[in-house]
């Protein structure tokens, strides 16, 4: 059992020289705003550990965070943010390139994705080099409160029967009424105790 009253962002790291390397990481990925911040305070039963931003995107960076001393939970910048300049675009994909490509202890990848708005381009992107790189993924599908139960039920089996999706697990997720959280953790458990 992982002591979740010992948590405290390690690092904001801009530049891949920074990133901690030597213990499990899971890496939280999605576009900006799809929920990221919130399931990482849900999931560590803070209110606001992971900044929860109305302003998304203004500096890129992978915010480490540190769980008694056992896991890391890594929060990979947000994409897609309309008016992020190009520069900055750039920037997000570099250190997120550096991240996955040379991060030697990702344990799983969770992919947010916005229950209401479904996969976007890039997350098909993102999709695409996780189902190449062999690193465990899940879908973590976001917001599951904004939906009724028949929109709810379309919308996560339109990500199950997805081929980008393939065969990882879909879980609906709701910071607002904790919907999802201990499965996310089980997903957790199963690869850092395997
Ligand atoms: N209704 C609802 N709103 C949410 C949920 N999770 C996040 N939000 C809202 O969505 C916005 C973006 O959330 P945030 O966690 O900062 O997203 P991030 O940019 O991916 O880190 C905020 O206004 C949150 O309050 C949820 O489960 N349900
Ligand atoms: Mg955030």
């Amino acid at each position: 059992m992982l002591n979740l009253q010992d948590v405290s962002l390690l690092i904001s790291a801009g530049k891949p020289e920074q990133f901690p390397k030597g213990i499990p990481q899971i890496a939280f990925s999605g576009r900006s705003n799809v929920g990221k911040s919130s399931l990482i305070n849900t999931l560590l039963n803070r209110k606001s550990l992971a900044r929860v931003s109305s302003a998304p995107g203004k500096t890129v960076t992978v915010n480490f965070y540190l769980i008694d001393k056992k896991l890391i939970f890594a929060d990979l910048p947000g994409y897609g943010y309309a008016k992020r300049s190009y520069n900055k675009k750039e920037d997000f994909s570099a250190l997120t390139d550096a991240y996955l490509s040379k991060c030697e202890d990702i344990a799983l990848i969770l992919q947010l994705v916005d229950l209401k708005v479904g996969l976007t381009e890039y997350d098909r992107m993102m999709l695409q080099w996780m189902n190449e790189s062999g690193i465990p993924f899940c879908i973590v599908g976001t917001k599951a409160d904004k939906l009724n139960k028949t929109e709810l039920q379309k919308a996560v089996s339109a990500l199950c029967s997805d081929s980008d999706v393939g065969a990882a697990p879909v879980i609906p997720f709701s910071s607002l009424k904790g919907t999802g959280k201990d499965e996310v953790w089980r997903q957790i458990n199963n690869v850092i105790n395997s």
